[in-house]
């Protein structure tokens, strides 16, 4: 039923053979520039080894947008090959062995078949996601009007015990954590009450962490609008902070980057979560307008960089507790998903090791002396140096591709999936 990939260690070793001399000076090379700045680049290499960030089921097939969704050749059509396609990703870039399933678009009736199936391919699996967004064939009751703070408690009880399924299921599968994200909200004014709203939601929130197992976390996902285009019941980073804290010690928010209004100060948001204790996790991509749902690291590739900076600075200074759960969400509409990934997991951890790179010292003394332009140029600093040796040696270390996108297409792994994998007629719209 199911194909051994393409792309294999010894594939990717021969692919690299050619291209290691040079790697080797490039490295060589910045680590004399680095050891100048008293940096440790070997130190550096061993931090994008550790890097880890999940995948999204989701993510692996063609995504769209309300006008059409346009299928890339091969797409997986089950979850085992979404699998099989996760696995090519962490093979190439070697830092995303977790898989962040979404139901019941990822649901099996074997949970120990698909666990053994991840585990036999490096894989496990990160936060489980409900979705309660979308009417399912043969659901008695609609989500149209909203889910876990829709005015009819018929409704929320549906939706809880959907959510109450992924947990049963994401233990089953060995996830240690549950994010819930709802697009309840309305679309014209008075439509709902606000305050009762928010009041319903967090009490269906509260039955759902009533049954979180005991060493999950559960993560609250906050969007300013859509589906809802007037008001959303978990609007924010601090409507989502309070519940979070009203949940309990094991409720957190997550920010997706895509989920603020224009021109807000993402990172700022990371750095008060970081501080209320209260950041559980992200979903990364990038934006130009909404929620885009575009490439990490694609638009605004400074702004990652000043959230890892965030991310880092807590680390060095050991605030934060548990460290927060990286996952990407993204949407691919033009490109190849597994490209995607693979390119977006890389600029993560690009951006985690420029981060690293910040002069902490200089950075407070010209933050205390009110010095704004040598601040920014320490952060510049770090932005500025190119750690493409450092992450390229990162992944041969780890038997990952030294030029993953040359690799896979080399490959020609999305060739043979469209012809293992004919296409299946589907409506074309949406992520999934
Ligand atoms: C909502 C969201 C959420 C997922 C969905 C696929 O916009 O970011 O995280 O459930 O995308
Ligand atoms: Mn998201």
């Amino acid at each position: 039923m199911h194909n051994r990939v393409s792309v294999t260690d010894t594939f990717i070793q021969e692919a690299n053979a050619p291209h290691i001399a040079a790697l080797e000076e490039d490295y060589d090379h910045l680590a004399r520039q680095l050891a100048r700045r008293g940096v440790d680049a070997e130190a550096l290499v061993e931090r994008a080894m550790a890097f880890r960030v999940a995948v999204p089921s989701w993510g692996l097939g063609s995504g769209g947008t309300r006008f059409a969704r346009f299928a890339i050749p091969g797409e997986p059509r089950n979850v085992f090959e979404k699998l099989e396609d996760a696995e090519v990703v962490c093979k190439l870039a070697r830092s995303t062995p977790g898989i962040s399933l979404h139901l019941p678009w990822d649901r099996t009736d074997n949970s120990a078949e698909l666990r053994a199936f991840a585990k036999a391919r490096g894989l496990f699996f990160d936060s489980m996601n409900s979705n309660t967004f979308q009417d399912q064939p043969g659901q008695p009751l609609s989500y149209k009007f909203g889910s876990l703070s829709h005015t009819d408690p018929d409704v929320r009880r549906q939706a809880i015990d959907h959510n109450l399924e992924c947990l049963e299921t994401g233990q089953a599968l060995g996830a240690r954590a549950h994010t819930v994200w709802i697009g309840d909200g309305g679309n014209f004014p008075g439509q709902q009450h606000f305050r009762r709203a928010l009041e319903r939601y967090l009490d269906s929130l509260k039955t759902i962490y009533g049954a979180l197992p005991g060493d999950w976390r559960m993560f609250i996902e906050h969007k300013f609008y859509e589906p809802a285009f007037y008001s959303t019941v978990l609007n924010d980073w601090g409507t989502s902070y309070y519940c979070a804290r009203e949940l309990g010690d094991r409720a957190f928010s997550l920010v997706d980057l895509g989920h603020h209004g224009p021109n807000v100060n993402v990172e700022m948001i990371v750095a008060r979560l970081i501080q209320f204790g209260k950041l559980g996790g992200f979903h990364f991509n990038d934006s130009h307008y909404g929620d885009d749902d575009l490439d990490a690291g694609s638009v605004k590739p400074f702004q990652l960089f000043l959230i890892f900076n965030e991310l880092v600075d807590a680390e060095l200074s050991g605030v934060g507790g548990v460290p927060p759960a990286y996952m990407l969400d993204q949407s691919h509409n033009v490109t190849d998903p597994i490209e995607s990934l693979v390119t977006s997991s890389i600029e993560l951890v690009r951006a985690y090791v420029q981060a690293h790179l910040v002069d902490r010292e200089a950075l407070a003394a010209y933050q205390d002396a009110n010095d704004p332009l040598m601040a920014l140029q320490t952060l510049k600093h770090a932005f500025t140096t190119d750690v493409t040796p450092i992450l390229a040696t990162a992944r041969v270390r780890a038997s990952g591709a030294i030029d993953p996108i040359a690799v896979y297409r080399s490959s020609g792994y999305r060739r043979h999936a469209s012809e293992r994998r004919p296409a299946e007629a589907r409506s074309s719209a949406g992520i999934v």
